[in-house]
């Protein structure tokens, strides 16, 4: 028997802004680790980059248990930005994921615009794998999701205008879906110098245990993700990618084939993050992928980028 070989698309390539990435889908913050987990299961050199779970410039302990909580066509999560820190970061991770020839970007998050700052400084010097900062303005899990940076164009902006400053990379803000208010908060992130927004973070929510009365989560409600998000996600690039057509968007909520990839491009995203997808399968970004790209070439499009922004009507 002969087989015939995958054709491969002409130009996988896609423009964030000023960053070239090799292909168009990469891993979602909070659903790959923070460094080289998916490198048994996934090339990750292949994948447009790796964003590791969201940083903070001190190790922060998390949110009690339980955490996630299965959802209708999707998870509810609090994890509740668990996680090691920047700096042990930089010594206990990055090395083994940069050694994986994967491109990396950070998410930080903080808790004051001063918090931000210090994680943005605490990259300086960093291994150049890393290539830019995706700022976590929208974390549902914090103080009960009662002030999200992302609610607000003035204190998101200004967060985003620190850690241009203080980090020298390219920064994309992770925005809310949890709020009328997300245009204008895309506006003043881009006016501050981010060179990205990434859309969407979870979705508010809350599930409760009928025997016992109680949320199933541990600290209450959570984010919902998956494939349940995905119409709100497409909803909200398309309404920022009108809004701003010379703000780049990164695509993220619910995306699990390559057709829905091509579906979050054409709304209006460069790129696309594939999150809760690999926790059923944590080969679900590569799938992504090649999923996309062998779309195109079914189709005759030889630049992945030329979906962007290109749906009809
Ligand atoms: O850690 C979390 O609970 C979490 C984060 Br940082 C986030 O950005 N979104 C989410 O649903 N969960």
């Amino acid at each position: 028997m002969r087989f015939r070989r995958r054709r491969a698309v002409e130009d996988p390539t896609v423009r964030v802004g000023g960053l070239l990435l090799r292909s168009a889908v990469m891993t979602a913050s909070g659903t790959a680790g923070h460094g080289a987990e998916l490198a048994r299961y996934v090339d990750l050199s292949r994948l447009g980059a790796v964003v590791v779970k969201s940083l903070s410039a001190e190790p922060w302990p998390g949110n009690p248990a339980p955490r996630v909580h299965p959802a209708p066509a999707g998870m509810l999560n609090s994890v509740g930005l668990q996680g090691p820190g920047v700096r042990a970061w930089r010594r206990e991770s990055l090395p083994e994921l940069a050694a994986t020839g994967a491109s990396v970007v950070v998410s930080i998050w903080g808790r004051s615009v001063e918090d931000y700052r210090r994680a943005a400084q605490q990259l300086a010097g960093c291994d150049p794998a890393v290539v830019a900062v995706e700022v976590n303005l929208s974390c549902p899990n914090l103080d009960g999701g009662t002030h999200l940076f992302a609610h607000d164009p003035a204190v998101a902006g200004d967060v985003v205008a620190e850690v241009v400053e203080a980090s020298g990379l390219p920064v994309w803000a992770k925005l809310s879906p949890n709020t009328e208010h997300l245009v204008a908060v895309a506006g003043a992130v881009a006016s501050r110098g981010a060179s990205a927004a990434t859309l969407v973070n979870t979705v508010m929510g809350l599930s409760i245990d009928p025997a016992t009365r109680r949320p199933v989560l541990g600290a209450g409600a959570g984010g919902l993700s998956g494939p349940a998000i995905r119409p709100i996600a497409v909803r909200a690039v398309h309404q920022v990618h009108t809004a701003h057509p010379d703000l780049p968007v990164v695509g993220v909520g619910g995306v699990a084939t390559g057709e829905d990839a091509v579906e979050m491009m054409l709304a209006g995203a460069s790129a696309v993050q594939v999150g809760t997808a690999s926790f059923a399968d944590p080969r679900a970004v590569l799938r992504v992928l090649e999923g996309l790209e062998s779309w195109c070439v079914r189709h005759g499009v030889s630049r992945v980028g030329s979906l962007t922004g290109a749906m009809l009507g």
